[in-house]
């Protein structure tokens, strides 16, 4: 029996923070269907394709009716009949339907949504689970990173650096790494008590104490990592996102930052005093504006032989502008977001690129989240090795997390490793 898609159909939901978002059922021939839902940044790159709103006055003018109706409408119709287990060309049919660089005409969150809902859909038709659908047989899971300090424009605190992550070093398998995040998380909550702040949280699950420095999140967050029994740097490793576009006045130049003006030699001055005072940072991502790859590559240059270097909003998951980065040496690791490319293929491309330059990759959420949870499926499928996903807190955070130890119990059941997962459940 042929297999054909035969239709998609979207609907406005909402994410983590309230807004709208798209969400897409994928319809098979064979009676199979499934859903994808689109997530959202706050700190978004001035490269991302295009998240289409439709303006005007409803919903602060972020509606997405008119990203329903491309789904609904054209995209439908040129995707009616095709293969569902021919990613690349469900994707390339939209890319061409489209027509633009950055996914302006129809939105990058209609064709995610498609692409996303259509790989799944293909999945459960051949009664796989995603990630082996997507990755065959060679996987792996990944190291995670956990933003439990939320700064920038995800925070109204006096922190200019986005996020603080932690990552479990030793560990003996995801369940493991990820206990041991817990008791950091939980730990971090009692000495942000203690210091006196507020425990309220941050868009990405992590807390959001009124603290005036990013010296004093790291020396907050140290504090909790030996409080939790941990050793700084062996058991728990830190890493941060400065998302530095978000304090650059682009007026003057100058990086706006926690109560400073600096010019980009500054600011290099205080990300090597930072690492100094704090060996336990592993991976710093976007230390300069998005536009400021001078700088990036300088920072690179100084810190890429001993740290993680990771491009986000200077890159945007686009297989283009990754070539340029590995041309000019702009950074050791790339940031993947499906939404900031919107297809599956080409952020498969990315991913390759990366891998090809010996680059490593780090899959990510967005600020703005679902319940869905298709990024963990797509790390481990991917190989990604990396993969952030917030605090362990907040269900749409959660989700990515729960899903990753189904993951690691469902590998570990086939591969009959059974005394390394002592807790296996078989998952459907
Ligand atoms: C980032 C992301 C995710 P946003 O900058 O890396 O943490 O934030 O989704 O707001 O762009
Ligand atoms: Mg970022």
């Amino acid at each position: 029996m042929t297999v054909y898609v035969e239709k998609v159909r979207a609907l406005e939901i909402f994410d983590s923070r309230g807004n709208p978002t798209v969400e897409v059922h994928a319809y098979l021939s064979d009676g199979t269907v499934a859903k994808a839902e689109v997530p959202s940044g706050a700190s978004t790159g001035e490269k991302e394709a295009v998240e289409l709103r439709d303006g005007g006055k409803r919903l602060q003018g972020k509606g997405v009716t008119q990203a329903v109706a491309n789904v609904n409408g054209p995209i439908n119709d040129a995707l009616k009949g095709l293969s569902p287990y021919n990613q690349a060309e469900i994707d390339r049919t939209m890319i061409k339907l489209d027509g633009t660089q950055n996914k302006a005409k129809l939105g990058a969150n209609a064709i995610l949504g498609t692409s996303m809902a259509i790989a799944r859909a293909a999945a459960r038709s051949k009664d796989e689970p995603l990630y082996r659908y997507l990755g065959g047989c060679e996987l792996e899971m990944p190291q995670t990173f956990h933003n439990v300090i939320n700064g920038g424009k995800h925070a109204d605190n006096g922190i200019d650096i986005q996020e603080f992550m932690i990552t479990p070093v030793a560990k003996n398998s995801f369940r493991d790494g990820f206990e041991k995040i817990v008791n950091t998380y939980h730990a971090l909550k009692a000495v942000i008590e203690e210091a006196g702040f507020e425990t309220g949280l941050g868009d990405e699950g992590g807390f959001a104490p009124n603290l005036n420095s990013s010296e004093e999140a790291l020396k907050i967050l140290r504090k909790a990592i030996i409080k939790a029994g941990y050793k700084p740097g062996e058991d728990i490793a830190i890493a941060f996102d400065a998302a530095a576009s978000s304090f650059y006045n682009t007026e003057d130049g100058k990086y706006h930052f926690e109560g400073h003006v600096w010019n980009g030699e500054e600011m290099l001055k205080y990300y090597d005093k930072l690492l100094k005072e704090f060996p336990e940072i592993i991976s710093c991502e976007d230390p300069f504006d998005e536009n400021d790859w001078e700088n990036f590559e300088k920072f690179t240059a100084k810190f890429g032989s001993t740290h993680q270097v990771v491009a986000d909003d200077n890159v945007c998951t686009n297989p283009k502008l990754v070539r340029k980065a590995i041309k000019d040496k702009l950074c050791n690791s790339i940031l993947i977001k499906l939404n900031q490319i919107g297809t599956i293929t080409e952020t498969l491309e990315t991913i390759r690129l990366a891998r090809k330059n010996n680059m490593t990759t780090m899959v990510s959420h967005r600020s703005g989240e679902t319940g869905d949870t298709f990024i963990a499926d797509f790390t481990v499928a991917t190989n990604a090795g990396q993969l952030k996903s917030g605090a362990p807190a907040r269900s749409e955070r959660v989700e990515k997390y729960n899903r990753l130890l189904e993951i690691e119990n469902q590998i570990g059941v086939e591969n009959e490793r059974l005394n390394h997962f002592p807790n296996n459940v078989d998952f459907d």
